[in-house]
């Protein structure tokens, strides 16, 4: 039977799919099944730690159906869709492992996504609920998941953590734990989801305007989590680290939480990177292995210089990835941190790319890593889709048995992402040297990196276009020492009018736009440079606001 979200998801082609069985790749079990088989094995042991909470593997598995159960008795039924905006805590690992019991999918939202983006992605997935904290750092996610539920009448179940208002459903409470969860269990089991149904949607990056939704079936995601724990050495003794947030492809999967539950190791859950409290936990939780972004790393590492501090005795490996780390950063990771760097280049579309902990320092210092599979198909072509040799940067292609052949519902995007056959092109510019290991050199894509989070220039700009004295908008990337990249905007207006930066970012704060998509910088010129097509030509933009940051002492990079 097709379900409604496998109408809008392009599978793999038969014969492939039965090949990654044949090789075990795909287990055809449910994701849930994997954590369950950790609580028979290990039921004492400690699986989410979270401030003062500790759940032991047998807890989690009881909150996990019995949560599942009172998600279908709400009304829910499996295949529908959940919004979930949720900060790092236990609440996000054990409403995830219920959705994935239940066969209800949640859509991962981030904690910094407002009205603008979490409207569009609940009309996208056709969402029949939405889990949010109450509130954050004074934001009211509980009135916003209300005004959203106003205007789009499908959302019909608002759950909260915290304190609920009367009318919406206290997260806590589903999430309670039962006496007895045996029945419950069999039920479950009974009903399980087909493995090669969608498990989750992950969000792209996106280049193209608002961002995609990345169908991940149980199949292809449990390879996914299975094949990045060989690389990052994950066993049950790994204490991990989370503070980027979950619904994020790499602290999620990549091992991630996911990966260390799988094994039976120890999730921390804090919902802040800040040094000071992650290096507290590390310390009191003996922490192993953590995730990081490269300016988070770069916090750390000036952090750990000026404190002096002993706390990170036990970490052992940190990994960094979502945007390049700088060389000069990387090398700083083992001598001040005490652990051993593991880079990792990936996508929430698939494939990852780890250095392995082994390597040559150079190796774990000057390049993002190989494929965690030796499934992993990865092509570097030129602007022909020729093959170039190693050593020639060019754009990457990949695909494989965690690579999905394309975006949920979304036939236009596919045509630019994919090919023909199945590659998906990322919009990265990757050499491959002769050992394997590539090297990322930049991307052919519209977006900006700030600090790992992606936005799309495109976005960006329709939205500025609101303002009816901008003539023409771009977007594009500024360098910056922190990082790595800010959001930076070029402008015309018409003639004799002023448009300001305030004016900008007060626009899209009233519009409800996540604030790392904000501008933070602004250009009005009389022209923008075009290419010979036409085109606004963002290199000769980027090459202007270097040259601007430079005139003005900025030393950027
Ligand atoms: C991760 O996933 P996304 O989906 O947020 O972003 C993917 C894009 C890549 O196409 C690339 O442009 C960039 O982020 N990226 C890197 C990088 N890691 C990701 N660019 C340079 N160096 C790296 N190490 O960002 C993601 C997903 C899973 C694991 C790690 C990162």
């Amino acid at each position: 039977m097709t379900s409604h979200t496998s109408e809008g998801t392009i599978a793999w082609p038969a014969d492939l799919a039965a090949e990654f069985r044949a090789k075990g790749y795909w287990e055809d079990r449910p994701l849930g099944a994997y954590i369950l088989d950790t609580a028979d094995r290990l039921p004492e042991k400690t699986a989410v730690v979270d401030g003062d909470l500790r759940l032991t593997y047998a807890e989690l598995a009881n909150r996990m159906d019995a949560a599942a159960e009172r998600l279908l008795q709400l009304g829910l039924k499996p295949d529908d869709r959940i919004m979930v905006q949720l900060p790092n805590g236990w609440q996000f690992t054990v409403l995830t492992l219920a959705c994935f019991r239940a066969g209800i999918i949640p859509v991962m939202a981030l904690p910094a996504h407002r009205q603008y983006e979490l409207s569009f992605l609940t009309e996208l997935s056709e969402a029949r609920a939405i889990a949010v904290p109450d509130v954050i750092k004074d934001f009211d996610h509980q009135a916003m998941a209300e005004e959203l539920a106003v205007s789009i009448p499908a959302l019909e179940i608002i759950l909260v953590s915290g304190t609920a208002k009367p009318l919406n459903v206290r997260l806590e409470e589903i999430l309670a734990p039962v006496k007895d969860v045996s029945a419950a269990r069999a039920r479950l089991d009974a009903t399980a989801p087909s493995p090669d149904s969608p498990a989750l949607f992950l969000l792209s990056g996106g280049t193209t305007g608002l961002p995609k939704l990345i169908t991940r079936t149980h199949n292809d995601y449990a390879y996914n989590i299975k094949a990045c724990s060989i690389p990052t050495g994950v066993t049950e003794d790994t204490v991990y680290l989370g503070t980027l947030p979950a619904s994020h492809n790499f602290p999620l999967a990549c091992p991630g939480i996911l990966g260390i539950l799988f094994a039976g190791g120890r999730t921390i859950m804090l919902p802040s990177p800040e040094p000071r409290k992650a290096f507290a936990a590390i310390e009191r939780e003996g922490v192993t292995l953590s995730t990081a972004v490269p300016a988070v790393a770069q916090r750390w590492i000036e952090y750990q210089q000026e404190a002096g501090t002993s706390q990170l005795a036990t970490l052992e490996v940190l990994q960094v990835g979502g945007s390049r780390l700088p060389d000069e950063i990387a090398r700083k990771v083992k001598p001040v941190l005490g652990a051993t760097l593991q880079q990792v280049f990936g996508m929430a579309e698939g494939l990852i790319n780890t250095t392995r902990l082994d390597d040559p320092e150079d190796v774990i210092c000057t390049t993002q890593g190989r494929p965690v599979s030796e499934a992993d198909e990865v092509r570097i072509v030129d602007e022909f889709g020729e093959d170039l040799p190693d050593g020639v940067p060019g754009s990457i292609l990949t695909r494989g048995p965690y690579t999905p052949r394309g975006y949920y519902r979304a036939p236009e995007a596919n045509a630019r992402a994919f090919t023909p056959d199945g590659w998906y092109a990322s919009g990265d510019i990757v050499e491959r040297r002769p050992d394997g290991n590539l090297i990322v050199q930049g991307r052919d894509k519209d977006m900006i990196n700030r600090g790992g989070e992606k936005i799309s220039a495109e976005e960006i700009e329709s939205l500025v276009y609101r303002i009816e004295d901008v003539t023409m908008a771009a977007a594009i990337a500024m360098p910056d020492q922190v990082l790595g990249e800010r959001l930076c905007l070029y402008i015309t207006v018409k003639p004799g009018r002023e448009v300001t930066l305030e004016q900008i970012q007060d626009l899209l704060r009233r519009t409800g736009v996540a604030a790392f998509k904000i501008p933070e910088h602004l250009v009005v010129v009389d022209e923008l440079p075009t290419t010979k097509v036409g085109k606004i030509n963002k290199k000769d933009l980027r090459a202007d606001i270097a040259e601007r940051l430079a005139a003005a002492g900025v030393h950027a990079k």
